[in-house]
């Protein structure tokens, strides 16, 4: 990539130098690895903050509309190596590191891997961030700046322990700090109402307050001029916290404690996913972070251009997932109560303003909120949601007159509980889900009454990946194939890639494409060596299945799989079929105890094959302790298979399929989420589909699944299933067994043992390719080139274009 930025070796080596001695107060000759990591972000973000002056000139300039991107998770990764590659001084960097003695791959490794998201939302929202700075779309993101990121996950005799996640303070010399942008954000309390001629005051007493301290962090996009920030928020006491009385009477704690109580609201990420507690402190977070985001977007705003009248011209807000969804009532608040607006004009910018994107159709993640809860923390939230909720009656009413049922289901305030995604939708001017199967399911489903009242706003927009990360920086060797036979075009045009599938046939590719993947899986093995002391065999089939634990997500099914291929293999040790190592990674929810006791089996069955050296040259398990993005990004390019086992309908999109596609892994997975549209973009022969498609789930759901049934039918799959009592390394998991068959009323609501045999046998068809080289990798081929639609800039031109109505200001 041409550099961004002309910077020669020695200037780099003279900046490393001066930050070097300005802020470590030491030379590059005793500097500590660490300490030369720290100067030279500084150097890189000296950089950036002087191509962002310049960018925001040039948006100033273009008087465009911007995105305001709300999310309570960005998923990160590392920064170090994007940002150099982005800017195209990668070289330049390296060698300037190599003379005063330093590595640059080693620098990437001591970068803190920041994980302030779950997973897919979160990670999803970092890769479209890098998409908006690579077209020029003029955007920031917003999110908290938790101290502590998810929970790092340690594996300790087969059971996951969690431990705090510290990624600051080394992580911090990303961010700048802009403590003069404070806000303050005011909870509990109480509202009075002051009428006069026919205009209202609103008055707040008694609240709390919080200051809310922005930290951002420049994000740069390939070869692009433009830089956005992604605002983090942390919450700080206010001097009106500190009870200077309490403390001159010696109570020193008590006299810090509600500012420690106000900090406590930044402290942690909340580990649940897909499934909501209806927690106060999360509810605090939720209004902390929409509330300062919107006082500081407006704030800008009414700087720039004196009015709020052409907020919803210049200003698209979109909510990703309802976690951000206050930003409703919130913008409703400041419009009436601060600027005066009356309801309709305030109304009438919020829905002009706001979208929404929806990530899961699990009834359990749809957020609701106690009514009284609700009402003590945001007292004046609250009365605005009940007038938005009254409104919405009237209006259904006219529309439905007599229709309580449909009403009910469409009102935001029901049975005691505020309804986040109703809210939403009746909010948001676009709605969207991220793939054509989740999208017809919520119109077809969790949104159908206001998918009928409203059918204009709902669209679908696949969701799409940081396609520079995931290939160009994870897979080098991949990327300089792909440069060398279709030209580097594709790093910014992803489409291009599809160029690739005229060497579907042509055996010198696959050659390469082999031995690259070797290469791959032996750095996966290296590292994977260096944490465990284990050695795996690289010309085992990499099988994966790396995401979070979810019943969903069928991780248990994967487990069969292998217990029967055990079996199989204890009786015919001279099996004809090729090695295989099963990796698993992922995180549980803290307090989902099925699937702690799932990881708990897959360890034990890692643990038994561990014990039978005979065997394990065969088949080996393992389960990665704390997986994450950086984990992510060496295990994707070294792995045959991804298992995209989800139930169908269950799985809104998945982007982890789209990231192993392009790194040339072939799928095994059930038509759910984008794995239908994979299968479109590279052709039934290149893809394993199996398993009950989501109209058939549905009907079983109707009908009654039988677990006992399958596991009647089928000897592989009883045996698999039995084998659970008998258990592994000494451990019997009769819960996971109760669980299949007998459940707690209804066995596995998500049907492992329905698509068990039909599982087993794509996954016996694809270990018969693998062992034919040139079948297997013209499957490859066709789908890294099918990959190009999956990336995050085609995600991100489809929201601009029809949902945020903005433009690249570099006509990108
Ligand atoms: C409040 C609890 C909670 C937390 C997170 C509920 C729901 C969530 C997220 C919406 C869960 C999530 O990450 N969903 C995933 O979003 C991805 C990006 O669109 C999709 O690819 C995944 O299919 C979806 O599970």
């Amino acid at each position: 990539m041409d550099p961004l930025k002309s910077i020669t070796k020695n200037e780099i080596k003279e900046a490393i130098k001066s930050k070097l001695s300005r802020y470590f107060n030491t030379t590059p000759t005793d500097a500590s690895e660490n300490q030369i990591y720290k100067a030279t972000v500084l150097t890189v973000k000296d950089i950036l903050t002087s191509m962002r002056a310049e960018y925001k000139k040039d948006i100033k300039k273009s008087e465009g509309k911007r995105v305001v991107y709300l999310c309570m998770e960005f998923l990160l990764g590392r920064s170090l190596q994007v940002n150099l590659t982005n800017l195209g001084i990668v070289d330049e960097y390296r060698s300037a590191l190599r003379e005063m003695g330093f590595s640059l791959d080693h620098l990437y490794e001591l970068e803190p891997d920041p994980s302030l998201g779950n997973g897919g939302l979160g990670r999803l929202a970092a890769c479209f961030m890098d998409s908006l700075s690579a077209l020029g779309y003029p955007a920031n993101g917003y999110s908290i700046c938790y101290e502590y990121g998810l929970f790092r996950q340690k594996i300790v005799d087969g059971e996951q322990i969690e431990l705090p996640d510290v990624w600051l303070p080394d992580g911090e010399c990303w961010l700048v700090p802009r403590t003069d942008k404070t806000y303050i954000v005011r909870f509990d309390g109480h509202i009075t109402e002051n009428w006069r001629g026919g205009h209202c005051d609103i008055i707040h007493e008694n609240y709390t307050e919080v200051q809310a301290v922005p930290y951002d962090l420049m994000i740069s996009g390939a070869g692009s001029r433009a830089v956005n920030t992604l605002r983090l928020w942390r919450a700080r006491g206010t001097n009106q916290n500190f009870n200077m009385k309490l403390f001159s009477q010696g109570e020193y704690i008590r006299a810090m404690q509600q500012n420690t109580s106000a900090e406590i609201i930044s402290k942690v990420l909340y580990p649940s996913d897909e499934h909501t507690e209806g927690k106060l402190l999360r509810l605090t977070q939720q209004y902390f972070l929409v509330s300062a985001s919107l006082q500081s977007v407006i704030a800008d705003h009414f700087a720039l251009y004196g009015t709020l009248n052409n907020f919803a011209d210049k200003v698209a807000i979109h909510i990703n997932d309802t976690h951000p969804a206050l930003c409703i009532p919130e913008l409703m608040r400041i419009l009436l109560d601060v600027y005066s607006y009356s309801w309709e004009d305030a109304w009438n910018i919020v829905t002009r303003t706001i979208s929404y994107t929806n990530h899961t159709v699990m009834p359990e993640a749809l957020e609701t909120w106690n009514e009284d809860l609700f009402r003590l923390k945001l007292p004046r939230i609250y009365m605005i949601i009940c007038e938005i909720n009254r409104r919405l009656g009237e209006e259904l009413w006219r529309a439905y007159p007599g229709d309580w049922e449909r009403i009910s289901q469409m009102s935001v305030i029901s049975h005691s509980q505020i309804r986040m995604a109703n809210l939403s939708v009746y909010a948001s001017h676009k709605v969207n889900g991220v793939s054509e199967l989740h999208t017809q399911i919520l119109k077809d489903t969790v949104f159908h009454n206001s998918y009928k009242y409203t059918p204009e706003k709902f669209i679908n927009i696949t969701n799409g990946i940081a396609h520079r990360r995931w290939l160009c920086c994870a897979n080098p060797e991949l990327a300089t194939l792909l440069d060398e036979t279709i030209g580097p075009e594709y790093r910014y045009d992803s489409e291009r890639l599809s160029d690739f599938a005229k060497y579907s046939n042509d055996k010198n590719i696959h050659e390469r494409l082999s031995e690259i993947k070797q290469h791959n899986k032996e750095r996966f093995a290296e590292y994977y060596y260096l944490k465990t002391g284990i050695a795996l065999n690289t010309h085992s089939i990499f099988d994966v299945h790396v995401k979070r634990i979810h019943e969903y997500k069928r991780q248990l099914l994967g487990a069969l799989k292998i217990i029967a291929y055990y079996n199989e293999l204890k009786e015919n040790p001279n099996s004809s079929l090729p090695p295989h190592t099963f990796i698993f990674g992922g995180k549980a929810a803290p307090g989902y105890y099925i699937a702690k006791d799932i990881i708990n089996l897959i360890c034990g069955i890692s643990k038994e094959l561990e014990h039978d050296p005979r065997l394990r040259e065969r088949m080996r398990v393992i389960f990665i302790e704390d997986y994450k993005v950086s984990t992510a990004e060496i295990l994707m390019p070294a792995s045959d298979i991804s298992e995209q086992i989800s139930l169908a309908g269950k799985e809104a999109s998945g982007t982890g399929c789209m990231k192993f596609m392009i790194n040339g892994a072939l799928t095994v997975g059930t038509l759910d989420g984008a794995n239908v549209e994979m299968r479109r973009a590279v052709g039934n022969d290149n893809i394993y589909i199996f398993g009950l498609r989501a109209n058939e789930v549905e009907e079983l759901w109707r009908r009654g699944y039988e677990s006992i049934a399958y596991y009647n039918r089928s000897e592989r799959l009883r045996r698999a299933v039995d084998a659970l009592t008998t258990g592994f390394n000494g451990k019997q998991y009769t819960n996971i067994m109760h669980y299949l068959l007998l459940g707690h009323g209804v066995a596995d609501p998500y049907m492992c043992l329905a698509d068990f045999d039909s599982y087993t046998s794509v996954c016996r068809k694809a270990a018969i390719d693998y062992e034919n080289k040139s079948l297997w990798y013209k499957k490859v081929v066709m789908n890294i080139a099918g990959a190009g639609y999956f990336s995050a800039d085609r995600s991100i031109r489809e929201y601009a274009e029809k949902i945020w109505g903005c433009k690249s200001i570099y006509g990108k």
